[in-house]
């Protein structure tokens, strides 16, 4: 079976939105219990955190969506962004299980305990990221190949460099669907995840978004300092990733270390800047 790319956020959802517009989140290709948070707001900052675009799914305790596309896949790949919070205990963030609606045995799995991500693989624990922040966007992808090798790869809190990454031998369980959400666990308050994708490639990392592109033209130039202060001024929503700083909020901040990039940086997406 196919693993098409599955967006958390609808396509038409990437455009920029006039503030005060209406529009509609969804998360209509998923399954389960979650539902996407509209961020759009009357005027000024969105309504909730959001890493591109304008929407992002928001989920508390128990609460997630399912994807029940794989089907008995040997080889996986996906990455998605989540914006920390506090917990009182670790909480499963992603999971992909063996069968759908993510049931049977958990083939891989990242749980978050307030200051690291840490990752299993066919029941048994495979290993950690440490250092990581409350409050901070983080890009997790994830790959696994049956019998061969699971790694996982982060990137965020408003770094250019991987903040960490982990790679082991994989067991033999194949995956039929994931989860994305707080599947176990109790979060303190509710976590907000963006850009969820999915692939069957073993070559191409899927890799993070190009972060401060709010005018999503490729690079890190003027057309972002524009997109953004659009955004700060209460015209339009920024329709890329304008939360340079990846703190959760869009605000002068963003403007200052998007100069710097711009400045003294290569501004190019391409590589770690
Ligand atoms: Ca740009
Ligand atoms: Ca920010």
């Amino acid at each position: 079976m196919k693993i098409s790319n599955k967006f958390l956020l609808a396509a038409a959802l990437t455009m920029a939105l006039p503030m005060g517009s209406a529009m509609a989140c969804t998360v209509s290709n998923w399954l389960g219990t979650g539902t996407a948070t509209d961020a759009n707001n009357a005027k000024g900052p969105p309504a909730t955190a959001r890493y591109s675009g304008i929407c992002a799914l928001t989920v508390g305790t128990g609460t997630y969506v399912v994807d029940n596309s794989p089907g008995a896949e040997g080889t996986y790949r996906a990455r998605f962004y989540v914006l920390t919070r506090s917990v009182s205990g670790p909480v499963t963030i992603f999971k992909a299980t063996a069968s759908d609606n993510g049931g049977g045995a958990n083939v891989v799995d990242v749980s978050f305990n307030g200051s690291q991500f840490s990752f299993n693989q066919n029941g048994s624990a495979a290993g950690s990221v440490t250092g990581i922040q409350v409050g901070k966007w983080y890009s997790v992808e994830v790959f696994y190949k049956a019998n061969t090798s699971f790694t996982v790869k982060v990137w965020g809190a408003g770094t250019g460099a991987q903040v960490g990454s982990y790679s082991g031998a994989a067991g033999a369980g194949t995956i039929g669907s994931a989860v994305l959400g707080i599947s176990n666990g109790t979060a303190a308050t509710a976590f907000n995840f963006d850009a969820f994708e999915s692939t069957r490639s073993e070559a191409t990392e899927i890799g993070r978004l190009c972060r401060g592109d709010g005018a999503v033209n490729g690079t890190r130039d003027i057309s972002d300092v524009v997109a953004l202060f659009s955004e700060l001024n209460g015209v339009t929503y920024a329709s890329g990733q304008p939360d340079m700083n990846e703190d959760g909020s869009v605000n002068i901040n963003d403007a200052m270390a998007l100069f710097t990039v711009i400045n003294s940086v290569a501004p190019t997406c391409i590589g770690t800047p």
